[in-house]
């Protein structure tokens, strides 16, 4: 028999001492009020906000306050690491150049730049560990997967011209993957995955000299262009991370999206819960939190092993009670229906549950000081990626190979951990809210019975009278979930359908949105079709790779009407973004020809020739721009005006 994988505890135990928990704790409970009230609009997320200030549990929003106030040039993009002469800073009117001689307008491009490489490397590389994986099935190297939508895996051959005549799965997954793997560094100058873009938009990108070429090569470039002494001009670079952003969500997320369906099944509407009281007192709880659905799915299987439902009953618990955070948890959701405990800012909350025997994660978005939240608490920390081995954290290191494995002894360490709860700390006061989701591409054809006419038709009606892709994060920067629940509130009433991802479109869940009941609170044109289709006013499509599943959907549009994206009445916005994976996703949305609104001031102000460039410029190179408009109100306001103006561009 095969060796049990036993875990490495990363740098010994972080412990947060009960006196730093004593200074942090507060005691007026007129402050504590004040302070919850201001955090979040998550109701279920109040009571958990409450208790981590009283007993002094370290959060993000005490360390955003403890960062205050921020440094007002890197806040406005100003300031320059990159070499060993500076740092510099520009501090007009004397300090108007860093050491090195570049000014605020090349700093500003170049610091952009470096936010969109790393965006896309991280989709991108998630990307390639799924593909990696679908070429392990095919050589036979893996075989704890397989492969679950064969229709799709023939569909994506025919795509890349894999010849599937006669031939088993298996021998075409090798080839795909082959042919999937060549994206990323492929000598060819485009990628095959993005000819799904319509034609008006593929002669933009290369006319303006965007059109992605190698998934990694853009990545690596643009790493080349940063470093000193290579960008000078500020627009050739911000144009080089339009390209970079295509190769993200052209290459990279499509990847990772397109193949997750293979191997883990295409989304298809199915109804679950969310928010915190999705953590279930009498069960083991154990949190899935992360990006890659690769390791969790596997968690689901061995959830179910013999074995560890016999420990299940010898511990006392009722069952193993799997519920997600983040993306990994939209990823679960989508196609597993399994309960989400919340977005980016519930994964501290989590934990003060006192009833989450472990949070697994892979990676991206998870905080590195989960352990020490973790130790005023029995949960544990699970790292499974070796690129994220967190200090503090049991590490598994996890490959395709031995998945089921190394899955199966987590969820063992889990349910062991389960006796060590401290039943007087269990704290669960809020119920869980119902969502329909699973609306990928496929599905919502299969929704509007096989087509995407009567949709358009819909659209063309005005009953509808455009769309909007609502994704992105949680930014301590704006109340937790106001921006995401507000704006998508304003877009549906004014008939405008929502269609979310990520941290967005859980917000939208825990606010009841991702109900079919919903139509209730759209326009009198959008609320009849939902009604008649038996569908949400807003469409959860997925992960935040899953935002490829968008731009899948505006291709699809575009192609059934022959005309680039960027005449479509849609709108992209991001009201809560953090994160570098967002400033691509709002480059990709723009370079693909899609206005898009950011709810938060990227750090562009230092350089007004930047800034207009963003909000104007590009208007003339890709048919679209960023706004930045921080009030939910006001930004519902431009996207309709888009939307207006785009529909009679297109005379409808
Ligand atoms: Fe992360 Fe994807 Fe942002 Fe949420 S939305 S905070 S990136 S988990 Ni993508
Ligand atoms: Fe300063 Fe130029 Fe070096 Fe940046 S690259 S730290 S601006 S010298």
């Amino acid at each position: 028999m095969e060796e049990e994988p036993k875990p490495i505890l990363v740098r010994g135990r972080q412990d947060v001492c009960e006196l730093d928990r004593a200074r942090l704790a507060l005691m007026n409970p007129a402050l504590i009020d004040q302070k919850k009230e201001g955090r979040t609009i998550d109701e279920a997320a109040k009571p958990f906000i409450e208790l981590t200030m009283k007993e002094g549990i370290e959060t993000v929003w005490d360390r955003y306050e403890m960062q205050q106030p921020e440094c007002k040039y890197c806040a406005a993009g100003i300031s320059c690491q990159r070499c060993a002469m500076g740092p510099c800073r520009i501090i007009p009117p004397h300090r108007v150049r860093g050491v090195c001689g570049a000014d605020a307008d090349l700093i500003v491009a170049r610091n952009l730049l470096d936010q969109i490489a790393t965006g896309a490397a991280a989709h991108s590389d998630h990307g390639r560990e799924i593909v990696l994986t679908l070429h392990g099935i095919g050589k036979g190297t893996v075989s704890d997967y397989r492969i679950t939508d064969s229709e799709k895996l023939r569909r994506l051959a025919a795509e890349y011209q894999v010849n599937v005549q006669g031939k088993d799965d298996k021998t075409i997954a090798a080839a795909l993957s082959q042919a999937m793997l060549e994206e990323f560094g492929t000598m060819g100058n485009s990628l095959r995955i993005a000819s799904r873009a319509p034609k008006a938009t593929r002669e933009i990108w290369e006319n303006v000299g965007i059109t992605p070429r190698g998934i990694d090569r853009e990545v690596v470039e643009a790493m080349h262009r940063v470093q000193m002494g290579v960008a000078a001009d500020y627009a050739n670079t911000l144009v080089h991370g339009l390209r970079t952003s295509l190769s993200d969500g052209w290459g990279g997320s499509s990847l990772a999206t397109e193949v997750s369906d293979v191997l883990f099944g295409t989304p298809k509407p199915n109804e679950s819960l969310v928010n915190l009281g999705v953590i279930r007192k009498e069960y083991v709880n154990i949190s899935l939190h992360g990006h890659n659905p690769m390791l969790s799915e596997m968690v689901v299987k061995a959830a179910k092993d013999p074995e560890i439902q016999a420990l299940v009953k010898k511990v006392g618990a009722a069952g193993i009670n799997l519920v997600g955070l983040c993306c990994t948890g939209n990823e679960l959701l989508m196609r597993k229906g399994i309960p989400v405990a919340g977005n980016h800012f519930n994964q501290e909350l989590a934990i003060t549950t006192g009833a989450l025997e472990a949070m697994v994660v892979d990676y991206q978005c998870i905080f590195p000081s989960l352990p020490r939240t973790a130790s005023c608490y029995h949960t544990l920390i699970i790292s499974t990626s070796p690129k994220s081995r967190i200090p503090g954290s049991y590490y598994f290191g996890f490959e395709p190979e031995t998945a089921y494995a190394t899955a199966k002894a987590i969820v063992k360490m889990a349910v062991e951990n389960f006796p060590n709860r401290n039943p007087q700390r269990v704290f669960i006061p809020v119920e869980p809210v119902k969502v329909t989701t699973g609306f990928s591409v496929e599905a919502i054809r299969g929704a509007l019975g096989g087509s995407f006419k009567p949709l358009i038709d819909q659209i063309a009606s005005g009953n509808i009278r455009g769309a909007v892709g609502i994704v992105g994060c949680n930014n301590p920067k704006v109340k937790h979930d106001y921006g995401h629940v507000t704006l998508s509130k304003e877009l549906i009433k004014r008939d405008i359908l929502c269609v979310e991802t990520g941290c967005a479109a859980i917000a939208s869940g825990k606010a009841g949105l991702l109900q079919p009941s919903a139509a209730s609170l759209a326009g009198p044109g959008l609320g009849p079709v939902c009604r008649s289709l038996g569908i949400p006013p807003v469409l959860h499509m997925g992960s935040c790779v899953d935002n490829a599943r968008i731009l899948h959907l505006a291709a699809e549009l575009g192609n059934a009407l022959n005309v680039g994206i960027h005449r479509l009445p849609i709108a992209g916005a991001a009201p809560e973004w953090y994160s570098q994976k967002a400033v691509s996703i709002g480059a990709y949305f723009v370079a693909s020809g899609v206005y898009t609104v950011l709810g938060v001031m990227p750090k562009i102000t230092g350089s007004p020739a930047v800034v207009s460039l963003l909000t104007e410029g590009l208007k003339d190179v890709v048919n679209a721009s960023f706004a930045v408009e921080p009030d939910p109100l006001r930004a519902a306001d431009l996207i309709s005006s888009h939307i207006e103006r785009k529909r009679s561009e297109l005379g409808i």
